[in-house]
C-alpha cells in the first residue's frame, strides 16, 4: 500500500522487495497494526516531511528471510517486529545514553523509510524487535508501535503500586494497551474517552472508573472526583489538544502529566502559578528504546496483555483510516499483509 502524495491516493499494488542492506536484516511481514501515526503520516500533519513515494505501517510482525552480511545474531526463519525507529546513529550523544529516539538521524519505518504495510520491508538488525518462536503474529503487532510507547510513557510517569493513573484515550489503539499496562504494574486506572460503548470498553480492558468527555458537564472534577484528588500521573493518548489541556489541570499535586499523543498543531499551556504550587511535571515520551521494548514484549509474552484486533486484509487499509479519522475504533486494526 503505497501512496505519492501527502493524503494523496492509496495505491495497493505490486512493487519491488527491498533488498537489505549491509546492517539491514529483510522481513516477510505477515501482520501490521494501523496506529494513529500512519494516519498522521499520510496526510501529513506534523512540520516532519515523509520520505514519498511511502509505503506506511510501524507495527509489522514476520518472519527473517534474509540477512545482510555485516548482521550479526540473527537466522532466517527467526520472528522479527518492524518498530517505529527503525534504525539510528548508535553513536550520538543520545544513542549513546540510550535515548536511541531521540538521536537526529532516527530512520523511522513508515516515514522516512519504507514499513510494513507490504510484504516484505526491511529493518536495522540492532533496531529491529525479537519476538519469540511460536508467538501469534496478529496479536503481538500493536505491541511493537501501540505497547512499547504506552509501556515507556507508564515509567515516564514515575509512579507507585496502588497510585491513580488517568488514560486520557482510554478506549483507542494506544489506550486499550495502557489501560492493561498500568494494571500490570499496579496501578489504579480512570479511563477517559468519549461514549458509552468506549467506557464498556476501558472497564473491560482494566479501567476502575471511567470518565466520558462527550456527556461530563466538569470533566476536570469528574476525575477529581473519581479518584479522591486527581490522579498521580496521566498519560494522554487521544488526539485532543483540549484533553491535554484538562490533563494539566486535574493532575494530583506532585503528579506528571505524559504528553504522547501528536495532535496535527497542538500546544498545551499551563497556569505558572499552579503549577508551582501544585509541584507538577509535564513530560514527552516517544515510543521507546531497545531494553523498554523488550521490556513491552516480555508483558505481552507473560500473557499479561492481550490485544484487542481486528484483522481485516490490507487492501482494506482506506476504510480503516476513515473510521480512524471518525474516532469510530475500539482497540486496534491489523492488516493481513496477503489479503
Ligand atoms: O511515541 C509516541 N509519542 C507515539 C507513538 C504512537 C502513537 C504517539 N502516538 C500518537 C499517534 O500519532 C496519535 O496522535 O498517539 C495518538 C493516539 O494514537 P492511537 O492510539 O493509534 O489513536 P486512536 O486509536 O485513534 O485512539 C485515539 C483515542 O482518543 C480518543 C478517541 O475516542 C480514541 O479512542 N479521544 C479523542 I480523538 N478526543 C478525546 C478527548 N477529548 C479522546 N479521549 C479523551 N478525551
Ligand atoms: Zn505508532
Amino acid at each position: 500500500m503505497i501512496f505519492e502524495t501527502n493524503g494523496g491516493e492509496l495505491q495497493y499494488k505490486d512493487i519491488d522487495v527491498p533488498k537489505p542492506k549491509p546492517n539491514e536484516i529483510l522481513i516477510n511481514v505477515k501482520y501490521s497494526g494501523v496506529c494513529h501515526t500512519d494516519l498522521h503520516a499520510w496526510k501529513g500533519d506534523w512540520p516532519l516531511a515523509t520520505k514519498l513515494p511511502l509505503v506506511g505501517g510501524h507495527e509489522g510482525a514476520g518472519e527473517v528471510v534474509a540477512i545482510g552480511e555485516n548482521v550479526t545474531g540473527w537466522e532466517l526463519g527467526d520472528l522479527a517486529g518492524i518498530k517505529w525507529l527503525n534504525g539510528s546513529c548508535l553513536s550520538c550523544e543520545f544513542c549513546i545514553t540510550s535515548k536511541e529516539s531521540n538521536c537526529p538521524h532516527a530512520d523511522l519505518s513508515g516515514y522516512t523509510h519504507d514499513g510494513s504495510f507490504q510484504q516484505y520491508a526491511t529493518a536495522d538488525a540492532v533496531q529491529a524487535a525479537r519476538i519469540p518462536k511460536g508467538t501469534d503474529l496478529a496479536q503481538v503487532a500493536p505491541i511493537l508501535c501501540a505497547g512499547i510507547t504506552v509501556y515507556k510513557a507508564l515509567k515516564t510517569a514515575d509512579l507507585t503500586a496502588g497510585q491513580w493513573v488517568a488514560i486520557s484515550g482510554a478506549a483507542g489503539g494506544l489506550g486499550s494497551l495502557a489501560v492493561q499496562y498500568a494494571k500490570a504494574m499496579g496501578y489504579r486506572v480512570v479511563g477517559i474517552d468519549g461514549g458509552a460503548d468506549k467506557g464498556e470498553f476501558a472497564k473491560s480492558m482494566g479501567a476502575e472508573a471511567f470518565v466520558d468527555f462527550l456527556t461530563s458537564k466538569d470533566l476536570v472534577k469528574d476525575v477529581i472526583k473519581a479518584t479522591n484528588g486527581g490522579p498521580h500521573g496521566v498519560i494522554n493518548v487521544s488526539v485532543s489538544e483540549r484533553a491535554m489541556q484538562q490533563s494539566v489541570e486535574y493532575v494530583r499535586p506532585a503528579g506528571t502529566v505524559v504528553l504522547v499523543g501528536l495532535p496535527a498543531g497542538a500546544k498545551v499551556s499551563a497556569s505558572v502559578f499552579d503549577s508551582v504550587v501544585k509541584t507538577i511535571s509535564i513530560k514527552g515520551s516517544y515510543v521507546g528504546n531497545r531494553a523498554d521494548s523488550a521490556e513491552a514484549i516480555e508483558f505481552f509474552s507473560r500473557g499479561l496483555i492481550k490485544c484487542p484486533i481486528k484483522v481485516v486484509g490490507l487492501s482494506e487499509l482506506p476504510k480503516v483510516y476513515e473510521l480512524m479519522a471518525e474516532g469510530k475504533i475500539l482497540g486496534r486494526y491489523v492488516v493481513d499483509t496477503y489479503k
